[in-house]
């Protein structure tokens, strides 16, 4: 999952994307756009990674790309760069300064600066469906694709962001490749100085943020980017301090995971144990269009043992033994924590 990180100048962007990645870039003032990846901890797979003893363990990964605000006069949270990198974004995560930073003028104002870069999404977006529409007009596009645009545009001008739309009322797939963003699922990261680690996000906040679709969390980049190059052991204590019982990473996977639907299945097998992502109510045949596309197209069957199963009876052959393999068809809904084997024939 490729997730950007955006938001107005000094907001913390990069010190989050320390604080995530575990990198060391400089902060500060702008600089380059970056990139880090981060592999989502999962104990279950540590858990049969020991089991297996695989020549190779694969955790699920996130990527964070870290975007420079745009610095300067007429302060705004998209920076003309900044949205030619967030739109191949998978999902946004929008960093809100909730600290004083003197380089800055001003109060913090999380929920001012939530409203302006919705309102500049919404903006942003509202110009790409106005052309498409006007174009689907011009040339006596289909109705439905006339439709979708209408509905669109209706969306944005009541200011509510295109994700809020269900499914059956929107044809996604007539928007793919234009960039937009309101469509995209959001993060709200609330970024605060470290006295105020453990407090929640105040109501008018959540329920803005609610309003939106998206989901937040918060955390105090700075101090936590520097407990995230720690040593596990060491970690929990320090956290402890600020009255967190989990890294930032911890609650920001757990948000996304949350957010985004997304659950995990597993692989096992003396050369690799590896845990896939895919959203809930994915069936078994294009889960396995995850590891390969034959898997997909020369689906059999798939072979499933729950997580929990497996390790209260301890191997494949007992499992099976048992009578507690499970043999699904194309149409079977993985759950969380399958371990799955998948049968195919190309
Ligand atoms: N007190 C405090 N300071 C922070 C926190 N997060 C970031 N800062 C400081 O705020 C300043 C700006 O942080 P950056 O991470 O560079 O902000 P940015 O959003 O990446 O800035 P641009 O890329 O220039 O838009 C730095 O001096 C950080 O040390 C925080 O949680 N608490
Ligand atoms: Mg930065």
């Amino acid at each position: 999952m490729k997730i950007g990180l955006v938001g107005f100048a000094g907001s913390g962007k990069t010190t989050v994307f320390n604080t995530m990645t575990g990198l060391d870039a400089p902060v500060g003032y702008g600089g380059d756009v970056r990139l880090g990846t981060v592999r989502v901890p999962d104990e279950r797979i540590d858990r049969l990674s020991d089991m297996f003893s695989p020549k190779k363990t694969t955790f699920a990964e996130m990527s964070f790309c870290d975007v420079p605000g745009e610095h300067g006069s007429d302060k705004k949270g998209l920076s003309p760069r900044g949205l030619q990198q967030i739109r191949d974004q998978e999902a946004l995560c929008l960093v809100l300064r909730d600290f004083d930073n003197p380089a800055l003028d001003g109060a913090p104002d999380p929920l001012g600066d939530l409203e302006a870069f919705h309102a500049e999404c919404i903006f942003a977006d509202l110009e790409i469906v106005e052309k498409r529409l006007e174009r689907a007009v011009k040339e006596r596009a289909e109705g439905h694709e006339i439709a979708a645009f209408e509905t669109a545009k209706a969306t944005l001008e009541e200011e509510r962001p295109i994700r809020l739309v269900p499914d059956d009322q929107l044809d996604r797939t007539l928007f793919r490749g234009y960039g937009i963003l309101t469509d995209r699922p959001l993060l709200v990261a609330v970024n605060r100085s470290e006295d105020r680690a453990a407090e929640s996000i105040p109501t008018d906040l959540a329920a803005a943020i609610e309003s939106m679709g998206a989901a937040g969390l918060t955390l105090c980049a700075s101090i936590e980017a520097d407990i995230a190059g720690m040593e596990p052991g060491d970690q929990k204590e320090f956290l402890a301090d600020l009255g967190l019982s989990e890294s930032a990473l911890a609650r920001f996977i757990r948000t996304a995971y949350g957010l985004l639907d997304l659950i995990s299945y597993f692989t096992v097998g003396t050369d690799e144990v590896r845990a896939w992502t895919v959203r809930r109510g994915t069936n078994a045949q294009r889960a396995a269009g995850k590891i390969h596309s034959d898997l997909e197209r020369g689906f059999i069957r798939a072979e499933v043992t729950p997580y929990a199963v497996f390790m209260e009876l301890g191997s494949e052959q007992a499992v099976k033994d048992a009578g507690k393999l499970q043999v699904e068809g194309k149409t079977y809904i993985v759950q969380d924590a399958d371990i799955m084997n998948i049968r195919f024939n190309v």
